[in-house]
């Protein structure tokens, strides 16, 4: 998964979690866990797709800002997160059911290929791993950062308001020799009362805590585009967003029909000396395929984070060829 690439971590785009977009929010129940407090052993963001999803994390904030990363990263990023294994890196989720409705307990581990803990990690925005999960259905979203014990067992607390089945990533950079970012992901079940929903609509505005954010920009397969974020509140410009992980926004981009993970890569850095507080954040991807995908954007103001969560589709990477009527799409000759 690492052709092509140029810096880049897949931590650059971790650092999101969400809220929902408009049209979902309603049917979902606001339930959500706070991990925000000073005893919480890690922390939370991000949140369902109700749209009201947030924790202020204070502690993430600022100075945990990460240099080598990407700021600048571009180029095709193949999907991640399908594998539980990969580079001799194996995701052992230790508890792979949990309850819905009230905080529970998350342990796993990275099991390196003589099947030991890894416990050496390189930090990525200010962190040695980036967790995050979502509901298959792309509804439910968490970014979490657990805390990992000396023998190397990672754990964290989660309340998920929706039984289901969920998608795990741990995205993380082994400090070993040739180590490079990985996003193994892994299978969770959220044991209760089950309502599946139908597919997300498309949406390109998001409403969470008073703030709406708009997606401009286009995904395409193959070929990298901008996404623009928007941020505004009661219908002014944001212009002193506060640096969260080492940037202005974070996003994550899951592919519905399989949770492929895509990390997008931020635009610019704050205090790069161009790159402004808001309204705008932009980032650069490459969709791995045509196809729907559920984009999560998580941004910091006034010492919160809240996630704003955008459904878009892909189009098929063989539009140039399209508008010289060369025809295309796997129509052949
Ligand atoms: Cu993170």
């Amino acid at each position: 998964m690492n052709t092509g690439t140029k810096i880049t971590a897949f931590a650059a785009v971790l650092a999101a979690s969400f809220g929902i977009s408009y049209g979902v929010g309603a049917a979902l129940d606001p339930v959500r866990t706070s991990a925000a407090g000073a005893t919480a052993p890690a922390t939370e963001q991000a949140h369902d797709t109700a749209g009201t999803g947030h924790a202020s994390n204070a502690a993430d904030a600022p100075g945990t800002a990460e240099t080598a990363t990407g700021s600048s990263a571009s180029a095709a990023h193949p999907a991640g997160g399908l594998a539980t294994s990969e580079a001799g890196y194996t995701l052992d989720l230790l508890t792979p059911r949990v309850d819905s409705g009230h905080p529970v307990p998350l342990r796993f581990l990275i099991r390196d290929s003589g099947g030991r803990p890894l416990t050496e990690y390189r930090r990525a925005h200010g962190k040695e791993l980036h967790l995050i999960l979502a509901s298959r259905d792309l509804t439910g979203y968490r970014h979490l950062h657990p805390v990992r014990a000396a023998d190397g067992t990672w754990s964290t607390t989660v309340g998920l308001p929706h039984a289901g089945d969920y998608r795990v990533f741990a995205d993380f950079t082994p400090d070993a020799e040739g180590g490079r970012n990985l996003t193994l992901g892994t299978d969770l079940s959220v044991a209760g009362d089950h309502r599946p929903t139908g597919p997300m609509p498309a949406s390109r505005t998001a409403t969470v805590d008073g703030y709406t954010v708009t997606l401009d920009g286009d995904l395409r397969a193959g070929a990298e585009q901008e996404l623009r974020l928007t941020v505004t509140r009661d219908g002014r410009e944001v212009t002193d967003l506060q640096p969260y992980l080492g940037a202005y926004g974070h996003l994550v981009a899951l592919r519905a029909g399989d949770v492929a993970y895509l990390h997008v890569h931020p635009g610019g850095a704050p205090g790069d000396g161009r790159t402004a507080p808001g309204p705008d954040v932009s980032f650069r991807t490459t969709a791995p395929s045509a196809g729907t995908y559920r984009l999560f954007f998580d941004f910091r103001h006034n010492g919160a984070v809240r996630t704003a969560a955008f459904t878009v589709t892909a189009a098929p990477g063989d539009a140039r060829a399209d508008a010289d009527g060369r025809g295309t799409g796997g129509h052949g000759h």
